[in-house]
């Protein structure tokens, strides 16, 4: 893209509304613009880092053997009616009456809607298990929307929910899943442990939450050196071997790790110390295990092998994909700016034409920006250089390529990391091939 002709409207002022560190460079960076409280317009860079995180989220849901639907973000009553939860689920709940006087609502999570959509239609214990999962947006009235879109009232949510025939095999969709989401995490780019968590208004009797590591996060962690060297890759676990997804389950559930309302002195005590572990984190994922709640509420039964009628096994699980772009920025930044991942940045390099308008300069940069055009940023703009270096480390590109008249004239240009500042001067060629983009 042309930074001159996008809607990306960086500022160079810190935004007083924002107190964390992630909400004011998604403002600065022009990744979004609050359009009422708690609710969000992604702009085209903001956009493309939350379609990425999603790409990785939904090839992770896939590998686990998830398939993906979409449901409506509107809700009937009755549905919630029958669960029960319709009264329970208070304030937060945004409830809305159609032209006919029909109670619907905008949903802050699926459990009923799903259970409705597997009643209708599987019968028997032939068809299961089964997951589903959806990339979807929610909404929840919070009292206190913040920090961005970390505590937004309408936010992009991953869900997942399972459909078993019996504990032990809820338990095998509940340990892949966590394997997908620890590996979701580490194509990410962050380091996330699970720690064992409160249900709440979703219920159930085991449920995990995923913490990633940021120095600003809200809650203060515990954890065992363990979780720091693990390798969550195919190479490491076969997530469709039932053995590997119970030594990875062992080293999750087998160490130490608490968030500060949950950390217990006495084992904390028993950890070794040259293996204790602490920090901030974001709270970015949670799955829960709930057993019939919904299925028998609802009256989901399949037909057991032995004709008998089972009510089947749930789970669900979700990751909060708008969230993670706030809770990636906490965990990757600098006092110029963010510092993308390479597998989540809107744009894997900005080019940088310190002389618009220098008939060199330009043809080299748009020559250049004609070999990546479908992954640069280039900053055409009749800025000062000072401006665009500036707005270049803001945006976080991984890599910069910068291109003035002196190089221009000999056929070089200046290529940067974002993450080290390391600048070199070479030709676009080598430039290009050390990206690793000579292909595209
Ligand atoms: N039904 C379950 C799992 S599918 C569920 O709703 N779980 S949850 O309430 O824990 O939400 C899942 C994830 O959504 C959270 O871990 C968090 O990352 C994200 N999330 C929840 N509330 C918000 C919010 N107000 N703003 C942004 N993200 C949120």
């Amino acid at each position: 893209m042309r930074l001159s002709q996008s809607l990306i409207p960086t500022i160079k002022e810190v935004p007083s509304e924002a107190q964390i560190a992630s909400h004011r460079l998604m403002l600065r960076a022009g990744l979004v613009r609050q359009t009422a409280a708690g609710i969000y317009a992604w702009l085209p860079a903001g956009l493309r880092v939350l379609n990425n995180i999603a790409d990785i989220v939904r090839e992770e849901q896939d590998a686990a053997g998830a398939q993906e639907v979409l449901m409506p973000t509107i809700q009937p009553a009755t549905l919630w009616q029958e669960s029960g939860r319709y009264e329970d689920y208070g304030k937060e709940m945004l409830r809305i009456k159609d032209r006919h006087e029909r109670d619907l609502l905008f949903g802050p999570t699926n459990e009923e809607m799903i259970t409705d959509l597997y009643r209708q239609s599987v019968k028997s214990y032939k068809e299961l298990p089964q997951a589903a999962y959806q990339i979807q947006w929610k909404f929840r009235d919070e009292v206190r929307p913040r920090f961005g879109v970390m505590r937004g009232r309408e936010f992009l949510m991953k869900d997942a929910y399972s459909f078993a025939l019996d504990y032990a095999g809820a338990v095998i969709i509940y340990r892949r899943m966590m394997l997908a989401y620890m590996r979701t995490f580490q194509r990410l780019g962050v380091k996330a442990i699970p720690m064992v968590a409160d249900t709440g208004p979703i219920g159930g009797d085991l449920s995990h939450e995923f913490i990633i590591l940021a120095p600003t996060g809200e809650s203060q962690v515990f954890y065992d050196a363990a979780f720091e060297d693990v390798d969550y890759g195919a190479g490491n676990f076969d997530i469709d071997k039932s053995e590997d997804l119970e030594r990875f389950f062992g080293i999750m559930t087998g160490n130490y790790a608490a968030t500060d309302e949950k950390h217990d002195l006495d084992a904390w005590g028993k950890v070794a110390e040259d293996r204790r572990r602490e920090g901030r984190g974001i709270e970015v994922g949670h799955i829960f295990y709930f057993g019939t709640k919904y299925s028998a509420a609802m009256n989901f039964s399949v037909t057991g092998p032995d004709g008998q009628k089972l009510f089947p096994e749930m789970g669900s699980y979700g990751i909060g994909v708008s969230r993670m772009v706030g809770a990636l920025i906490e965990a990757s930044h600098d006092e110029a700016g963010i510092i993308w991942p390479d597998s989540v940045a809107p744009f894997k390099v900005g080019i940088l034409n310190l002389k618009q308008g220098d008939a060199v300069t330009d043809a080299m940069a748009e020559d250049v920006y004609g070999k990546l055009r479908k992954v640069a940023l280039y900053d055409d703009r009749s800025e000062r250089a000072g401006v665009k270096f500036a707005d270049a480390d803001l945006m976080g590109h991984p890599w910069q390529i910068i291109i003035g008249p002196r190089g221009a004239a000999n056929g070089m240009v200046e290529l940067k990391r974002r993450a080290t500042g390391e600048r070199e001067e070479l030709t676009v060629e080598a430039a290009l091939a050390k990206i690793g983009l000579i292909a595209n």
